[in-house]
């Protein structure tokens, strides 16, 4: 037995029903302690809340009203190599990843440089429902409602200083929990960068959850950034680091193979990945391709930010 047993990698050893014995354990006994302190009506709409994802309309200008990605498939087809290469291995590995207490530190050209708690950084902001398209590199996408408020707000109020012109953004390092960085895959910590125009654009969000409720482990709990016109790797999860600077910074997969990610990495029908096309590009849930749009379809608002540039070198 115990041999066995030190032969199956440590996640997989907790039963099914143990876990959930516990878990229903855990919940009750929380249940009970919460009913001597709060108020019943409280508890039981934030259970509500939590548990069950919610479709989303519609509403704000920059939501599209193409057919939402299943709940099911945003959950179980991910790119986070923390948690192993296969697209079904997040969702499975990250099961019991921790993400309370999270601290984040906001860190170089800035006037309010600091480590917050995750929920005194998020006090000041209202969450929103953001319906936006996410294109990853590999030629798949998506339609996600998201939840959170643009990036923009949050660095307004850290008050960058002049010098600053990029933000870099940084993924936990813990291989303890996130058995992915045992592998050398990528040099970790992930790491991913804006120009400051970029950051501060209204598209640019920080998202805190996905179909109305907080986001799963395996799409970047307790919170990541999603650039809906730039390939996914663009849109780093986990984070635990933002850092204001004067010059581009390195970024991961720009590191990791230079000639086929750039750091601009704007989606673009014209400019082929070396290795495969990127005109063309198979929504999730549907049969056929279809055609990728310039910057993702969001042209009209982002295309002026890059006026002058020459897309095929800045890639
Ligand atoms: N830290 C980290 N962030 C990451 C990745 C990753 O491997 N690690 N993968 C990226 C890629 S390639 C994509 S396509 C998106 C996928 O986001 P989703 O799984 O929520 O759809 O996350 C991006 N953010
Ligand atoms: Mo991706």
């Amino acid at each position: 037995m115990i041999r066995i047993q030190r032969q199956i990698p440590w996640y997989e050893i907790t039963d099914e029903r143990f876990y959930e014995n516990r878990r229903q354990f855990i919940r009750e006994a929380i249940a009970f302690s919460a009913m001597l302190v709060l108020p019943r009506c409280l508890n039981a709409s934030q259970n509500k809340k939590e548990d069950k994802p919610q479709s989303i309309k519609p509403k704000g200008k920059f939501d599209t009203d193409e057919a939402q990605t299943a709940y099911e498939d945003v959950t179980t087809y991910n790119n986070f190599y923390e948690f192993g290469t296969d697209k079904d291995s997040p969702s499975k590995l990250a099961k019991d990843f921790r993400t309370k207490p999270w601290q984040v530190s906001i860190e170089g050209e800035v006037k309010k440089p600091k480590v917050y708690d995750l929920d005194e950084l998020m006090k000041p902001f209202t969450q929103e429902d953001r319906i936006y398209r996410l294109r990853c590199v590999e030629g798949w996408s998506m339609v996600i409602p998201w939840l959170g408020f643009p990036l923009g707000e949050l660095i307004k109020r850290l008050e960058p200083k002049s010098k600053a012109k990029y933000v870099e953004f940084t993924t936990l390092l813990d291989p303890t929990q996130m058995q992915g960085q045992k592998r050398d895959v990528l040099s970790w910590p992930y790491v991913e960068g804006l120009r400051m125009d970029e950051a501060m654009h209204p598209l640019t969000l920080l998202a805190t959850g996905l179909y109305g409720k907080s986001l799963p482990n395996q799409n970047g709990a307790p919170f990541r950034l999603v650039v809906p016109w730039k390939y996914g790797f663009k849109s780093i999860k986990s984070i635990v680091k933002i850092r204001f600077i004067e010059n581009q910074p390195m970024t991961t997969w720009a590191e990791a193979a230079p000639n086929e990610y750039g750091f601009y990495s704007n989606v673009n029908p014209e400019v082929d990945h070396p290795r495969w096309t990127q005109k063309k590009e198979r929504r999730l849930g549907e049969f056929l391709k279809r055609p990728t749009l310039k910057f993702n379809g969001y042209a009209e608002e982002v295309a002026q930010l890059y006026t002058g540039m020459d897309l095929r070198k800045f890639f």
